[in-house]
């Protein structure tokens, strides 16, 4: 059996991901079947609900693909819903301080660690089908709990943060960052670059790996120099594109 995605980070490994914001099980399976290492669901920006969002995990793991899930907000009750229904973890946006890190693992798991709400009879502990010492034991090993940082209060604080027991991996959000440094859409602004690599230096500094949005294998390969081997696309940007050539390709034939 493929190593949970916590123990293939915590190991080092390079991965790819991306995020899927259709609600669609399909879009999960391709990417498995494509060979990423793992699925976002995007609950952020994505229209999926819980009922979906179960769905896409359950067509993760058929496919054999890792599965975690972004959240839209930081509370105790959607960390909960989202483990509850068998993702490997979740990705919250707009972590700010060490304080909002602290309360997210603590949701994220079970006491004496945490506050996270005990039914096996849900999804992530087959239905009641799990023994409640397996299925607190498989919570302990796999749970990932993954802050962004992507705003500007949060630069001084991302060494707290990412030191704090239970974080593994921060991810970095270079659009929001750089709205909020104030250089909307300009990634490569050397201010935003210089939090950038900042942020990657606090996260390394602790043995904690970055992981950061990406567009292309040439933005792929530049992070990897600047220290960041986890790379996650967009499906719809992947998509959008594809389909924005393909009716280039057909549009610029020559008359028949
Ligand atoms: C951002 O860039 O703001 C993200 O949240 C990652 O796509
Ligand atoms: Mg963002």
């Amino acid at each position: 059996m493929k190593p949970c995605l916590r123990t293939r980070i915590r190991n080092g490994e390079t991965l790819l991901g991306a995020f899927v914001m259709i609600p669609s099980p399909a879009v999960v399976e391709m990417l498995g079947y494509a060979g990423f290492d793992f699925a976002i669901i995007d609950s952020e920006h994505g229209a999926s609900s819980v009922e979906s969002v179960e769905n896409q995990i359950r067509a993760a793991e058929a496919a054999g693909i890792s599965v975690i899930v972004r959240t839209v907000g930081m509370t105790a009750g959607e960390v909960l819903r989202i483990l509850d229904a068998g993702a490997e973890g979740v990705v919250v946006p707009h972590v700010k301080c060490e304080a909002d890190a602290r309360a997210l693992v603590a949701a994220a798991h079970y006491a004496p660690r945490g506050i996270r709400g005990m039914a096996t009879t849900a999804r992530a502990g087959r239905h009641g089908m799990t023994s409640v010492a397996e299925h607190i034991a498989n919570a302990a090993e796999r749970t990932l709990v993954i802050p962004q940082i992507e705003d500007a209060e949060a630069l001084p604080n991302v060494r707290a943060i990412a030191a704090l027991d239970g974080i593994d991996a921060l991810f970095i959000g270079p659009a929001d960052l750089s709205m909020s440094l104030g250089h909307p859409g300009n990634p490569a602004h050397p201010e935003v670059v210089k939090a950038i690599d900042g942020v990657v230096s606090d996260i390394t500094s602790v043995g904690r790996r970055p992981m950061i949005f990406t567009k292309s294998a040439e933005e792929v390969s530049a992070m990897r120099r600047r220290g960041i081997d986890i790379a996650v696309y967009s499906t719809t940007s992947i998509i959008s594109v594809a389909i924005r050539r393909t009716i280039e390709e057909v549009r610029a034939l020559p008359a028949a």
